[in-house]
């Protein structure tokens, strides 16, 4: 056989097992040997019934996603659906780990599936901007009906073994020994009389569909798709799985598979899945990482508590420092009020609940954060008061324990300076509210020991972030490139656009909100205070918060806001300030378009992002789209805006970055020397290598 696929015969059943580290996707490697292993066991008499199983951790992932855009290698994965499909003799999955894509897909060809207890099933391709390509969009619905199978494909989320058992995907689930178990059912199933019916021949769920309440639920979730073409593609493939002859049906899968696979929403969302997984690692072979058993937060505050959650929500006990008992209090009240709403709305059960907060334990006195492994300040963003706490720290923290800060702007060099063990130090700078943002930036200072990264690394996926090492500078990556993407947001203001007309350019770009609404929403006089602190004006913006306009909160902000609602509502009072404002500097409005203020937002963006590779505060470009897309919002079929700049056209890019600099003389257009040899060579290199 092959190293990738090997066949066994136990007691007249045929057991074949892909074995393909570490996640057995389906790659021509193992496409080819288990074809001609089907091929043989069909007309092998000595195996009256075939198991397909896998080695390793996991059951097939998937397709093997780096051979797409590539020709495809025959025999391509519906071939040998289509070849399991005309064995005559029973053919079960044996599913343990997880069933994804192309490997749930080969388990539908099956006969029958059986699932480890453990084991999770799904059809994630809608997050690689793709749709099931293996006739997963017409075997499914066959076999847990249209309206699951369409909930199922759209949202791309696994279900449980049980689940799969309810709905009818799955026929056994065992609890232990599920190979065993499996050819004791395969044998079963080869000694009964009746007939096998492979699932394409399974009409009877979809005859039961309700074809307009389909459509309005498919109505519904097209809603949702903000210009993603997978979820839209998606519903017509589950549709056709209703209305059309199966053939047919599994053509126009095809079709639509053909087309996404090979359109720049898709290669987007495929250079997101590898970056994400590129962005926490640590150069370093086989690190060592340290053990993190408890952890400990200094702050009960909004971000302390998001931050004490986040970790309770991972399984890890929580040790909460606060400066007072009332303040403690109030935190721990706060975070069980949180837990509440979660078990109001169904997401969380009381239970799971009590277990959470069991985990935490409050105290006053720093003495106890001692037999803590890692120790996160989420204390006032001052630098004063920052170094006070890591001087405290490296008093109480045992030895080999993390030190983290939260800041979002300060030197976490300076910070770990404060201390005797700076190479124990570094940022971990989360997204409110952190027990559901999933970016973690985490920052490496000069002295911080790759150990200590790579185990904060480790720790963050554990907790379900999605991690990027980031160098230090002012803002890190993200934080910094928001400055440089607002940077031009107030003179648009006073040339002529409407906060509604940039807001409406983000939208239509599709990001889920604009600047302003953010602005609103985040509260102005964040900004109001950051710019006061550093000396800095924006003519608009402070008189807004001058006028106590600071959002939502209050009411008022760049927009209005009717009886408590976050409908934004265009305001003339904030239309007639901006025209004042512009006259009060001679400024004539003119018509602004939306290609002008993506120019001038969107290419400073990228323009900044080059800065940072430049610096080396992001290693990779696709760590800092891993960030935007993360952390800020950034259309994830766009790629993030590193990948984007490629799609835009980088030379186009530097142009009108040129245009800009020379029209209005400020230097956040002036295009960075990456950029510019990207333009060039299609590579964002640096000095000393390409990214
Ligand atoms: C599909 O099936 C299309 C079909 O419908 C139609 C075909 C015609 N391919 O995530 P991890 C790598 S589309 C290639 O860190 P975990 C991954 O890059 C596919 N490589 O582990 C990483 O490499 P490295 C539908 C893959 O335990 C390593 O494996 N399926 C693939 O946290 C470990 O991955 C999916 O979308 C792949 N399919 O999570 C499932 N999958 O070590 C995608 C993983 O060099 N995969 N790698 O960084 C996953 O969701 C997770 O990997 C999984 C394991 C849950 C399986």
């Amino acid at each position: 056989m092959s190293n990738f696929v090997s066949v066994a015969n136990e007691n007249g059943v045929a057991v074949v097992t892909i074995d393909n580290p570490p996640v057995n996707a389906l790659s021509f490697n193992v496409r080819k040997p288990l074809y001609e292993a089907l091929i043989a066991l069909r007309d092998d008499p000595a195996a009256k019934a075939i198991v397909i199983a896998c080695a390793g951790r996991t059951f097939v992932a998937g397709a093997d996603i780096t051979e797409f855009g590539k020709p495809v290698e025959q025999p391509e994965l519906r071939a040998i659906i289509a070849l399991l499909e005309t064995i005559a003799k029973p053919t079960i999955a044996a599913i343990h780990g997880t069933a994804l894509g192309g490997g749930l897909e080969l388990a539908l060809g099956c006969h029958f599936r059986n699932a480890d207890r453990g084991a999770r099933l799904g059809l994630p391709e809608v997050k690689l901007g793709l749709l099931p390509g293996g006739g997963g969009t017409v075997r499914l619905p066959r076999l847990v009906g249209a309206k699951k199978a369409l909930d199922m494909i759209v949202s791309g989320t696994p279900i449980s073994a049980g689940e799969a058992e309810a709905v009818g995907l799955v026929d056994a689930v065992f609890d232990d020994d599920l190979l065993a178990q499996t050819v004791r059912f395969a044998s079963e199933m080869a000694d009964r009389s009746e007939p096998l019916v492979p699932v394409r021949d399974r009409n009877g769920r979809l005859a039961e569909t309700d074809l307009a309440f389909f459509d309005a639920q498919a109505a519904g979730l097209a809603k949702k798709a903000r210009g993603l073409d997978a979820p839209l593609a998606c519903a017509e493939a589950v549709r056709n799985a209703i209305t059309l002859p199966f053939d047919e049906a599994l053509a126009a899968e095809r079709q639509l598979f053909v087309k996404l696979v090979s359109g720049d929403q898709s290669r987007a969302q495929r250079h997101l899945f590898f970056a994400e997984r590129e962005a926490a690692k640590v150069p370093g072979k086989d690190l060592q990482k340290r053990r993190i058993a408890r952890v400990g937060i200094i702050g009960a505050g909004t971000m302390g508590g998001g931050i004490a959650m986040a970790f309770a929500n991972g399984g890890l006990p929580v040790t909460l420092l606060e400066t007072s008992a009332e303040a403690l209090q109030r935190g721990l009240a706060t975070i069980e009020k949180n837990y509440a709403v979660s078990v109001g709305r169904g997401s969380l059960s009381e239970e799971a609940k009590q277990q959470r907060l069991d985990l935490f334990s409050g105290s006053t006195d720093y003495a106890d954060l001692g037999d803590c492994d890692l120790i996160i300040e989420a204390v006032f963003e001052d630098m004063a008061v920052k170094k006070e706490v890591f001087g405290r720290l490296d008093a109480v923290a045992k030895p080999g324990a993390i030190l983290a800060t939260n800041t979002s702007y300060l030197d976490v060099n300076a910070i770990a300076a404060s201390t005797a063990r700076p190479q124990d130090v570094l940022g971990m700078h989360f997204f409110s509210p952190a027990n559901v943002m999933k970016l973690l930036e985490i920052v490496r200072a000069e002295k911080t020991a790759p150990d200590a990264l790579a185990t904060v690394a480790d720790l963050a996926r554990r907790i379900g972030k999605v991690a990027v090492i980031v160098g230090v500078c002012h803002g890190f990556v993200g934080n910094r490139m928001l400055a440089a993407r607002g940077a031009e947001n107030e003179f648009l203001l006073l040339e002529g656009a409407t906060p509604g007309q940039v807001d409406k350019a983000f939208t239509d770009f599709g990001w889920p909100m604009g600047p302003f609404q953010m602005g609103d929403l985040a509260g102005l006089d964040i900004g109001w205070r950051n710019r006061k602190a550093l000396g800095q004006t924006a003519a608009i913006a402070d008189t807004l918060c001058e006028q106590g306009r600071f959002g939502q909160k209050t009411g008022r902000g760049w927009y209005r806001y009717g009886g408590g609602s976050r409908e934004p509502i265009g305001d003339p009072d904030v239309e007639a300030l901006i025209r004042a404002k512009a006259a009060e500097q001679g400024i004539t409005p003119r018509a602004i378009g939306a290609e002008e203020i993506v120019e001038r937002t969107l290419y400073p963006l990228v323009n900044e992002g080059a800065k940072i590779l430049e610096e080396g505060i992001a290693a990779r470009a696709s760590d800092i789209d891993v960030v935007w897309v993360n952390g800020y919002g950034f259309p994830v079929g766009k790629g993030g805006p590193m990948f984007w700049a490629g799609l835009e056209g980088a030379a186009e890019i530097v142009e009108r970055l040129e245009h800009w600099r020379a029209k209005t003389g400020r230097a956040i257009f002036e295009p960075a020397p990456v950029l510019r040899r990207f333009a060039q060579t299609g590579t964002w290199e640096v000095a000393g290598g390409a990214q």
